[in-house]
C-alpha cells in the first residue's frame, strides 16, 4: 500500500460521502446511486428547496428503511360498535373526539399484552431493551413535512385526555411550535391516514422503535356472520415490524388482539 493509494482512498471516500449527503443515494453502502438527470432537457422544470423538516425526516426514513428488515402485517378491525359509541360521546363533550385516542388506548393495551412491541435492540445487537413506559407517537402531516409528536404515558390517561393532547400536539406540529422533547421517547408510533382515505399501506418503522401501526379509512363492508352478510364498519390496519425483533407469528397475534380490543372496548378494562 503506497501513500498515493491511501490518498486515493480518502479522496474517493470524501467524494462518495459528499455525493451521499447531497443526493441521499446511499453511496458508500454499496448501493448504486441513481444517476443525476437533467430534466430540463425534457420540459420546463423549477427547483424547489426542501424544508428543513422534510430533509431531516428524509434521512431518518431512509436510515430506518435501509437498516430494519420491514414486514407489514395487515388486518381489518370491526369498529361498528366503537364508532357508534364515539358518535354518541362526541356531542357530549367540548373536546373533538376522533378515532385516534381510542387507537392509542388500544395500542397501549396490546403492548402490555405483547411487551416486545415496546422494545429496542441494544446498540451491540446482543439484547433487547424492554421499555416499561407507554409513550406513543403519532404521525402528523404538516405543510413542511412529517412530524411525530409523542403522547406520554398513554396507559395512564383516559380517551378524552388523549383526545385533548393529540389535538394540542397536532396543532403545535402544524404551527411549527413543537419542542424537540415533545417528539422524543416514543416506544411505538401510529400513522393514521383515515381522515384522508385509502386502504392498507406499508408504514416505515420509526427506528429505534420496532413497530408502527398504519391506520386507513374505515368503510362499511359485508361481513359473513355464519348465516348472513351483515354491514359492518371495518378499519384497515397495517402493522410494520422489525423482523429482527418481532416474529411473524407475534405480529399476527398482536394485530388480532388489537382488532379484538377495537371490536369490543370493554376488553380494555379487563
Ligand atoms: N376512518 C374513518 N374516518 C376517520 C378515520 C378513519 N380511520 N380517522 C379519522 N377519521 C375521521 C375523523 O373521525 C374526523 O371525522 P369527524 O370530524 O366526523 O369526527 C375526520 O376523519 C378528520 O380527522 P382528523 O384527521 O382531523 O383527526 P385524527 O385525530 O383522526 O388525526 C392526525 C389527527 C394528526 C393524525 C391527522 O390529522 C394527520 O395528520 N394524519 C396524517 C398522518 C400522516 O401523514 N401519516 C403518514 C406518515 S408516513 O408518510
Amino acid at each position: 500500500i503506497l501513500r498515493e493509494d491511501v490518498q486515493k482512498f480518502v479522496k474517493g471516500a470524501l467524494q462518495g460521502g459528499a455525493a451521499s449527503s447531497a443526493t441521499s443515494q446511499g453511496v458508500g453502502a454499496g448501493i448504486p446511486p441513481i444517476p443525476a438527470v437533467d430534466f430540463s432537457k425534457f420540459g420546463v422544470v423549477e427547483n424547489k428547496p426542501l424544508a428543513r423538516v422534510r430533509k431531516l425526516s428524509a434521512t431518518h426514513l431512509q436510515r430506518a428503511w435501509l437498516n430494519l428488515p420491514h414486514v407489514t402485517q395487515t388486518d381489518n378491525a370491526d369498529i361498528t360498535e366503537l364508532e357508534a359509541f364515539r358518535k354518541a360521546e362526541k356531542n357530549r363533550h367540548d373536546q373533538k373526539l376522533t378515532l385516534l385516542p381510542f387507537l392509542l388506548k388500544a395500542v397501549a393495551s396490546a403492548i402490555d399484552q405483547y411487551p416486545e412491541f415496546a422494545s429496542s435492540l441494544s446498540a451491540d445487537g446482543q439484547s433487547l431493551v424492554m421499555k416499561h413506559y407507554r409513550h406513543i407517537g403519532f404521525a402528523a402531516d404538516t405543510e413542511n413535512g412529517l412530524l411525530v409528536p409523542v403522547i406520554r404515558d398513554v396507559n395512564q390517561k383516559g380517551v378524552l385526555q388523549l383526545a385533548a393532547e393529540t389535538a394540542e400536539l397536532a396543532t403545535k406540529a402544524r404551527d411549527g411550535k413543537l419542542k424537540p422533547d415533545e417528539m422524543k421517547g416514543g416506544v411505538f408510533s401510529i400513522s393514521s391516514l383515515g381522515g384522508i382515505g385509502g386502504s392498507h399501506f406499508s408504514p416505515i418503522i420509526n427506528a429505534p422503535e420496532v413497530a408502527i401501526l398504519g391506520v386507513s379509512r374505515a368503510t362499511t363492508q359485508p361481513v359473513w356472520d355464519g348465516e348472513n352478510f351483515q354491514p359492518r364498519l371495518m378499519l384497515p390496519l397495517s402493522l410494520s415490524y422489525d423482523h429482527r425483533v418481532i416474529d411473524g407469528a407475534a405480529a399476527a397475534r398482536f394485530i388480532v388482539y388489537l382488532c379484538e380490543l377495537l371490536a369490543d372496548l370493554r376488553r380494555l378494562v379487563l
